[in-house]
């Protein structure tokens, strides 16, 4: 049996969304209405991985939701919704934590990163993050997540647990009548050059929801101003623009505003440079905050209307859940028929 080609993939509400998560995830989402079910969710779950206060957490839901839909996804063609909300995430991570190995999610590095030196200290959910993402996907039977380069390594370990589920539990799956490959191996999907935004202070560091500096991040709902402080004041060298792409090397900050801007005006590093080569950045930097004020004060301004509007949020929600739980709770009935739960 083919699988139906679906997308899935989610926001963590744990900060202000900001150019990066727009860019490397939120826009990149848009597209792929037109040739895949989508289903695009607010991962509450995984936010709480680390401390939220439920005052923030229920605001930066709403604001994923609504960034979502000002970008451009259609609440009656893609499916959105938060993932509390469909409670089989939950019990599929459960039975996942007994299916993936202890090996496995030691190896991740992105709980190395986050945790750091205090990783005893860190929530044990942190810890088990990567078997929850795997079961938001194959909750779906997803066959294609459009994920970052940071993402990749969660994504092989969803494809091993859906291969050992497959597995181990071959005989039964067989005998419900399925095909031996019950959850698919799903795949990355490439919509575009894979976008990595730079902090506007260390162009070795990613933007991040959680850097401590504000002055370092654009945020969706930065006004014109602060969109133009933060990037007259963003780390730069002396040098002025080069003329080719290969002039950018050890020059991260400055490779980075020129992705942005390549970014925010869908043109290629080398078009970028070709108009704004040998210039300084007394030109570049205010032509840079135009652009981007151009592309997300429009987002913003329907973000905040949205907002504003709690009911039409929730019903938003609230639907998306119902739809996603249509297509979650067949799965999870054969899932625990598979495993021998009786009901
Ligand atoms: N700087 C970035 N450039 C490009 N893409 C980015 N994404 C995040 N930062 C950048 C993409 O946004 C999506 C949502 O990510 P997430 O909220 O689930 O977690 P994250 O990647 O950990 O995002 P943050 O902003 O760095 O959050 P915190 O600080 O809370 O950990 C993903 O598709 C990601 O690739």
């Amino acid at each position: 049996m083919a699988f139906t080609p679906r997308v899935f993939s989610g926001i963590k509400p744990s900060g202000d969304l900001h150019l990066g998560n727009y860019l490397g995830a939120i826009r990149r989402f848009v597209p792929l209405q037109d040739t895949h079910q989508t289903i695009y969710c607010v991962v509450d779950m995984h936010a709480i991985t680390v401390w939220q206060e439920p005052e923030d957490l229920r605001r930066w839901t709403y604001e994923i939701a609504a960034a979502y839909i000002a970008a451009g996804l259609d609440p009656k063609r893609s499916i959105i919704f938060n993932q509390s909300q469909v409670v089989e995430h939950a019990e599929l991570s459960w039975i996942f934590n007994c299916v993936a190995r202890m090996g496995w999610m030691s190896r991740m590095t992105q709980f190395k990163d986050k945790a750091g030196e205090n990783s005893e200290q860190v929530s044990l959910g942190l810890f088990a993050y990567p078997s929850l993402m795997a079961a938001d996907i194959l909750l779906y039977k997803a066959t294609g997540v459009p994920v970052g380069e940071d993402q990749k390594q969660h994504l092989e370990l969803t494809r091993d647990i859906a291969k050992k589920f497959n597995h181990d539990f071959r005989k039964q799956i067989k005998a419900f009548g399925h095909d031996e490959e019950f959850f698919p191996l799903t795949e990355t999907l490439a919509t575009g050059p894979a976008m990595r935004v730079k902090s506007l202070r260390d162009g070795t560091k990613k933007m991040s929801k959680s850097d401590a500096s504000d002055m370092s991040t654009i945020y969706m709902m930065d006004d014109a101003d602060m969109i133009s402080k933060k990037i007259k004041k963003a780390t730069t060298d002396p040098e002025a623009l080069p003329t080719e792409a290969a002039g950018l090397a050890g020059r991260a900050e400055a490779e980075n505003l020129v992705q942005i801007y390549a970014a925010l005006a869908d043109l290629s590093v080398a078009d970028v440079l070709k108009e704004y080569g040998g210039s300084g950045w007394g030109r570049f930097k205010p032509a840079l905050a135009d652009l981007a004020v151009a592309v997300l004060a429009p987002v913003a301004t329907e973000m905040r209307r949205l907002v504003g509007d709690p009911g039409e949020m929730d019903a938003i929600l609230r639907d998306g859940a119902e739809r996603a739980r249509a297509i979650a709770q067949p799965v999870m009935d054969d899932v625990r028929k598979i495993v021998g739960f009786v009901r």
